[in-house]
Formats: C-alpha cells, structure tokens, sequence
C-alpha cells in the first residue's frame, strides 16, 4: 500500500503526472457540472458519449499551453487556466438556473442589462454546491503552495508540448466529425448554445461565441447612419398605397398568429386514399371571412423557423447563412411586431413547447418587445406528453388557455406548433391517417403528423368560438417553410400526381398556407403574391396602425400597386410572370423561356433581379450593420430590453399583476372563472 501511494507521490511530482491529474479533475467536473447543473436533453447513446468526451480536446489544449513553458511558470500558468475554466463554469451555473441558457458575449458586453433581468439576487441564485467547481484549484494549488508536490523543473523536449496540442486537435476533429453526423449543421446553423454545450463542450462554446460576436460587432462598428440613407430611398421608391376596403377593418381585435410547422399550401384539399387530411384548416381557408391567399411563399433559409420568425415580425428577411435570431437577436435594434402593438396599448405573449433558448428566442424576444414568453417551462410535461422538439400540440394549445385567459384584452399571441416536424414520427395512439406510399421514409409520415396538427388547430378553434375569441380577434394562419425538402423529388412527384418534377415545379412547391380570418370582412381566394416578409406590413394595415415610416422590406398583400416579385433567401424569384431559378428563367406555364425572351422581357427580368437583389442585401446591411439603432420611426419608443423576464415564477407574478392594472382578461371577464373547462381535446394522452 506504502508503495503504491509513494509511486503515486512520485508520479506527482513529475510535470506529466501534475498535467494529468489537473486535466483529469478538470474533466471530471466538467462532466459533473454538465450532469447536474445543466439540462441538455441527452437523446441518444451518441450523445452521452460526447458529453462525456468533450472536455477532453479543449482541456488538453489549455492546459497544454502551460506545457510550452518551463519550471514555476508552467505551473502556475496551468493553475491559472484552470482558474479561468473554472470561472467560466461557475458563470454559466449561475446564468443558466436563471435562463436555462448560456452565457454569451453579447450578453456580457451588456451586462448592465442582464443585471437588471435578475429576477433573485446572487444570494438566492447562488447554491453552496456550485463551489464544488473551485475545490480542485484550491486543494491543487495549496498542495503546491506547501510544497507537497514539487515542482519538476527538469526542461523538457518541444516536441512533448507540440505533441499534446496535436493531440488535442485531432481528438476535437473526432468530435467534432461524430457531433455533425448526429446533428447536421451544427454549427453552420447554430440553433440553439445549449446543443453547442451539449456536442462541442462549454470551453469550445466560448471560443466559438467570441469568434462570432467579434466577427459581428466588426460590421457592427464599421456601420453608420448615411447606411440608412440607401434603405429609405429603397423602400420610397416601392411603396404603395392602402387599400380603403381593407384598412383599419381589424382595428383593436386581438390578433393570434398561429404558425403552422412544416405546414405547405399542397395539404391544403389534400386527399390520402379519399380522406381529407386537414379538414379543420380546409375549412378555415374557404371561410368566408378569411382572406386567403394561395400564391404566397415561405422564404426562408438556414434559419428555418426562426427565419419565418423574423420576416413575420419584422419584416426584415433571414441572413444568407445562419440565423438573425441566433447571432443578431440578442443585441441588434428592431422595430418588430411585438413592440409595435405594445406601444398600441396590447398585451403581447409569444407561446412554444420547446426549450426557450431553441433559436435563441429567449434573448430575441427581448428585442422585439414580447411581454411574455411562454416556453416549456410552463407547461406541463410527462414522459409520454413530447415528441421530437416538444410538446405535442393538442397537449400545447390545450395547457396554452390558462395563459391565454389571462392576457388583458387586446392581445398580439403567437402560437408556434411543432409536431408536424421532421421526421414526421408520431405515435400510434395519434396516428388517425394512413400513411402515403411513396416508399420515401421520411416522406410518408408528413400526412399523419399533419393531420394530428389539424386535429389540434381544430380543437383550438372551437374553443375560441365557445370562449368569444373567435369573433373578436383577427386569426392569422401560416406555414413556416417547407416540409418536405427538394432532396426528395421522387417522393414530391408522387404526391402530386405527376411523373416528374424540375426545378419550377419545386419552387412551386415552396407555396405556403397564409390566412386571415376576422369576422365579417370580406374573405376569398386572393391570388396576389407574396411571401413572408409581407405579412407585418399586411398585419398593420389591416388593424389601422400607421406604418408609413416602419422600416419593412415587405407589403401590404391586400394593396392593388405591389411589386409581386418573391424573393427566395438565395436570390432565386417567382412572380406572375416570371420565375428565376439560378440561370434559368421560366414563363407562367413553367416553360423555360430563358433563350426566347424578348428584349422587353428581358429588361423585366432584368428589373426583377435588380429588386430581388437590392432587398436581400439591403436586409442583410440592416441586420448585420444594427442599421436601426440609427434611425427611429415617428412615434415609436425604441424597445428596452431589460424590461422583460421570462422566467416561469416571474411570467406568473406578471400575469398576476396584470389581472389587477387591466382587468380586462377573459378570465376577468367571466367573473375569475377560467374558461379551461370549455377546451374540448381527444388527446389519448389525458384518458
Ligand atoms: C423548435 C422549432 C423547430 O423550437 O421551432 O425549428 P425548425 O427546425 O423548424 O427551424
Ligand atoms: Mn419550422
């Protein structure tokens, strides 16, 4: 026993065996920490495995540095890492008990602003065993102070230090490679810090953010206000006129936005061995008093949802890559939807059964004014009650009324579904339809998922109607982005009758549902077209609230002199008369007309392209140089960002607050009787 423990001592007193030990303790609780502390939502074996993993590359590097030098110093500079590991992980503990989130640099350089959002002091926050994390630098340290182990001054070889940071690059290329393979892009996308945690490690989370902030707040700071001077002379030069018919026709309603997932135009009377798979929104669409528009296309890039997001609520378009709300959300200026009809005197709550730091929209919604954001955490959750991203959606909107009912009256609510999403897995007890059979896996479940999205929106509607929502509030209905992805043609072919499909038939097939229901106006078929960015400025006019000087990329869908040019995120078009893919230019029947242009034609094509151009990259002028914190349009406050805390102790003390300062929530309403009972579900999941 002597012998081993002296062996041990020994050991000790070399460097090597100093490095080890303090790599191993680092890695050690940096797994713990990850465990206990964090709540990643582990999915898989693979993922486990790199958990477990990913301390590993990244401490081999740091502490490696301390390798390069020689006697003390190497000492010292390696406790000095650790310290500064340490640190970072004691922030991230205190931070996420709070948001359930990462520390980010945009959030340090504002950290006034993140101060002020802590609902408990550091006191309350702070819990005696997050000081677990410093013990191994202490006990290390003092071990070194009291000279029990001693410090190896013998020099070493270059090659050993050069050897461990190699070392580290490839076990983090192994990482990283068995991280992509399970999450595809990962980081090209970047949805959420909590998956870069989970798959990269919290010290790569580091380098990564501060690579990014720095990149961006470069353009940020190389921006300035004549940048502007381009974007109004823009937006001048397209703007168009009200339509009497329609404006104000919405005015004080309450406005729900229910974002359909995954959700395309085609389903819309879609058949599947003779039954229609979403009876409840087909009869939505045909209402007489929805407005529905069924040229109207999703425009969205990598950033999926959270591009949809964007566009729907700021009229501004997703970035070339990545994601507005991930990257620009947290600090960038917006004149956005929320805050708009904030300043209007409504309430505003934005509702999702998924983690709130998914697409980073716990910061953004900051940005854009929400009041409230009811994510997961508000929601009650059994084993069998989620499926891929989250909450089922009758369980979602089912469980969303007890908040509903208690927004003072007029409110802005966005309802963002989820279980029509990729891989379209649904359980058995759900499934009501049969699957396609087109042979393509991921294909054939999209009806069933669908129709359960159905199921919901039609249980959701029907309470509306009981509760007096129905006919007091404007319902806009949309689909965030395709469902089906142009990697499956075959697939695509067969569900729409046809043999084969080419590039137009696809970029047809990126048509989405956009519907307005709002009782008594003049609904039907509208053909105009138009896509996502359209909607806010559709929005705002239909409820009478002057957008003349709003900064939005998009139209009115219902005013009669709009530019029906749609812009694709890669700079691709459709329009009623031409559509450009790449190179190739079609005519309204989907004929490629690219060589029999005439020179006319040519010069509108020319045109189209110059528009589609100017408004992508103006967009991406506005986002990535913060161009709106330079200019405020007449009569709107700028947003403050520090006002609004999500956390789910703090959104019911609000809404508490709320019942008292306006009591005009349908629970006050009915007399402090909630309107739950009144929500008729058939979710299996309830029996
Ligand atoms: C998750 C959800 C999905 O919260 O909104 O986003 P998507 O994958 O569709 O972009
Ligand atoms: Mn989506």
């Amino acid at each position: 026993m002597r012998s081993v423990l002296k062996k041990v001592h020994d050991g000790l007193n070399t460097r090597t065996g100093f490095f080890i030990l303090t790599l191993v303790l680092l890695w050690i609780k940096t797994y713990a920490v990850y465990v206990n502390k964090f709540s990643l939502g582990i999915n898989d074996s693979m993922q486990r495995f790199l958990l477990l993993l990913n301390p590993l590359p990244t401490g081999l590097l740091l502490l490696g540095i301390a390798l390069y030098f020689r006697g003390k110093k190497s000492y010292w500079i390696m406790m000095i890492v650790d310290l500064i590991a340490s640190l970072w992980l004691f922030a991230n503990i205190l931070y996420y008990r709070e948001f359930s989130d990462f520390l980010s640099m945009g959030i340090i350089k504002s950290s006034g602003s993140v101060s002020n959002n802590l609902s408990l002091s550091i006191g309350e926050i702070l819990h005696l065993s997050d000081l677990w994390v410093f013990v191994d630098v202490i006990i290390l340290t003092l071990l070194l102070v009291f000279k029990v182990i001693k410090i190896d001054t013998r020099p070493v070889k270059f090659r050993y230090p050069v050897g461990v940071t190699l070392l580290s690059c490839v076990l983090f290329a192994a990482n990283l490679g068995l991280a992509e393979k399970n999450r595809p892009q990962l980081l090209t996308r970047t949805f959420d810090n909590n998956y870069i945690v989970k798959y990269l490690g919290i010290n790569f989370y580091a380098a990564y953010n501060a690579y990014q902030t720095y990149k961006e707040s470069a353009t940020r700071a190389s921006a300035s206000s004549s940048d502007m001077d381009q974007v109004l002379k823009f937006l001048k030069k397209n703007k168009t006129t009200v339509n009497p018919e329609y404006y104000g026709k919405a005015k004080g309603k309450n406005v729900f936005v229910f974002h359909l997932e995954s959700f395309q135009q085609f389903m819309i009377n879609y058949k599947v061995n003779g039954k229609e798979v979403t009876p409840n929104i087909n009869q939505f669409y045909s209402d007489q008093s929805t407005i529905s528009f069924d040229n109207f296309y999703h425009q969205v890039g990598q950033g999926k949802t959270s591009d949809a997001e964007t566009m729907l609520e700021t009229s501004l378009f997703g970035l070339p890559s990545g994601s507005v709300m991930t990257s620009y959300g947290t600090n960038n200026t917006f004149q956005a939807m929320p805050a708009i009809m904030d300043q209007q005197g409504y309430t505003t709550a934005a509702f999702h059964g998924d983690v709130g730091s998914f697409w980073n929209r716990d910061n953004t919604y900051k940005s854009w004014g929400y009041q409230y954001f009811f994510s997961e955490d508000y929601y009650k959750n059994k084993s069998n009650y989620s499926i891929g991203y989250g909450l089922k959606d009758k369980l979602f909107l089912q469980q969303s009324v007890k908040y509903i009912e208690q927004l003072p009256q007029p409110f802005y609510a966005k309802l963002i579904t989820v279980t029509n999403h990729y891989p379209y897995e649904l359980d058995k007890q759900n499934q009501t339809i049969e699957k396609t059979t087109t042979g393509d896996s991921t294909v054939d479940g999209y009806v069933q998922t669908a129709k359960y999205l159905d199921d919901a929106f039609g249980e959701f509607i029907s309470y509306l109607k009981k509760a007096g929502l129905y006919d007091n509030s404007m319902i806009v209905v949309y689909g965030d982005h395709y469902g089906i992805s142009n990697n499956h043609k075959k697939a695509i072919a067969q569900l729409l009758g046809k043999k084969s499909v080419d590039s137009y038939d696809l970029a047809q097939f990126q048509k989405v549902p956009f519907m307005i229901h709002v009782n008594g106006i003049k609904g039907g078929i509208d053909h105009t077209y138009g896509g996502e960015i359209d909607v806010m400025p559709t929005l705002l006019d239909l409820l009478g609230i002057k957008n003349t000087d709003t900064i939005q990329l998009g139209n009115d869908l219902l005013a009669k002199d709009r530019n029906q040019t749609v812009a694709f995120r890669n700079g691709d078009f459709v329009s009623p008369t031409f559509t450009k893919i790449g190179s190739t230019i079609y005519n309204d029947k989907g004929e490629d007309v690219t060589n029999s242009l005439t020179a006319e034609q040519k010069a509108q094509v020319k045109a189209q392209t110059e528009y589609v151009d100017e408004e992508l990259s103006l967009s991406d002028k506005i986002i990535t140089g913060d161009l709106l914190r330079f200019y405020t349009p007449e009569g709107f406050k700028a947003t403050d960002k520090t006002k609004y805390n999500y956390k789910y102790s703090e959104g019911l003390k609000q809404l508490k607050q709320a019942q008292k300062d306006k009591p005009t929530s349908v629970l006050q309403q009915n007399n402090g009787n909630s309107t739950e009972n009144l929500y008729e579900t058939d979710a299996p999941e309830l029996k």
